[in-house]
């Protein structure tokens, strides 16, 4: 038996619309084959995806191939999601999960919201291109303790700070938890956010800690 999630990132990296079609069917046949739903996640979609950025970098793909290998990974979480999350965990705290004004990127954020879900939170999802004032309208409409907020281009970066003191100005105790691929620690610490993660496993961890 060939490796599956392998041969899943395989087939992400092509960037090849008719390859593509079939990597759902992959992901199906990886779970009836009993393989798990975070090593398909893993070593699979996000792997491919690492590999397709690459290939963008260097001016190999092109964005109508990356939007749409971001389509099959949005399509093969989208399957993934119930699995992960399970029946049925009793909801904790509602977290509000957007991606900065500016951005349109959202995988990230998108497994952040998973991961949490799977570990009991009620996920509040308001998008991408969020401006900041809908972050602050979105945390008191619904009474949110955290707020999540993705950036993925070191251009929006900025943006969680604008967002940061929209919640200090309307006097809100939400809590913030920052990240994405071009945010640090010290970037986090710079623009006074609660926390920062590094990945959508530590989300959940650091989440659970500023409760
Ligand atoms: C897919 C993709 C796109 C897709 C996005 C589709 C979508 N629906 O998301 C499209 C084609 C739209 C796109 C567009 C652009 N992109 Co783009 N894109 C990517 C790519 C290849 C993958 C990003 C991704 O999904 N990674 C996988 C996820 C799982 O990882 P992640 O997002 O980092 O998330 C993890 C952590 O960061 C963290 N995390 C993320 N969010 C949050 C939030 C919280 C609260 C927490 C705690 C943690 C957390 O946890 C996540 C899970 O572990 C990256 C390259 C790369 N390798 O990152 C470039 C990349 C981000 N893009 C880039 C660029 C330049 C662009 C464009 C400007 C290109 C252009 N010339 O137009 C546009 C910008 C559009 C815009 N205004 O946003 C650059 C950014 C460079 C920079 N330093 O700013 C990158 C790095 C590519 C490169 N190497 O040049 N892109």
């Amino acid at each position: 038996m060939g490796n599956i999630p392998h041969e899943i990132a395989d087939n992400l990296e092509t960037c090849n619309g008719q390859i593509l079609s079939k990597v759902l069917d992959s992901v199906k046949g990886a779970i009836s084959q009993g393989i798990s739903p975070n090593q398909i996640l893993e070593e699979g979609l996000m792997e491919g995806l690492n590999g397709v950025g690459l290939k963008f970098k260097v001016g190999e793909v092109f964005i109508p191939e990356v939007l749409a290998v971001a389509k099959t990974v949005h399509l093969s979480m989208d399957f993934l999601r119930p699995l992960m999350i399970g029946k049925k965990v009793k909801h904790r705290e509602k977290i509000l999960l957007g991606t900065v004004q500016g951005d349109l990127h959202d995988i990230g954020k998108n497994l952040v919201g998973i991961m949490l879900e799977a570990a009991g939170f009620e996920i509040i999802d308001i998008g991408i291109n969020v401006p900041a004032g809908k972050f602050v309208e979105a945390a008191k409409e619904n009474n949110i303790p955290i707020a999540g907020l993705s950036s993925l281009l070191t251009t929006t970066m900025n943006e969680m700070k604008t967002v940061i003191e929209k919640f200090k100005s309307a006097d809100l105790k939400t809590k913030i938890i920052v990240g994405g691929a071009p945010v640090t620690q010290e970037f986090a610490d710079k623009i006074g956010a609660d926390a920062y993660a590094v990945n959508a496993g530590e989300a959940v961890e650091r989440v659970k800690n500023l409760l």
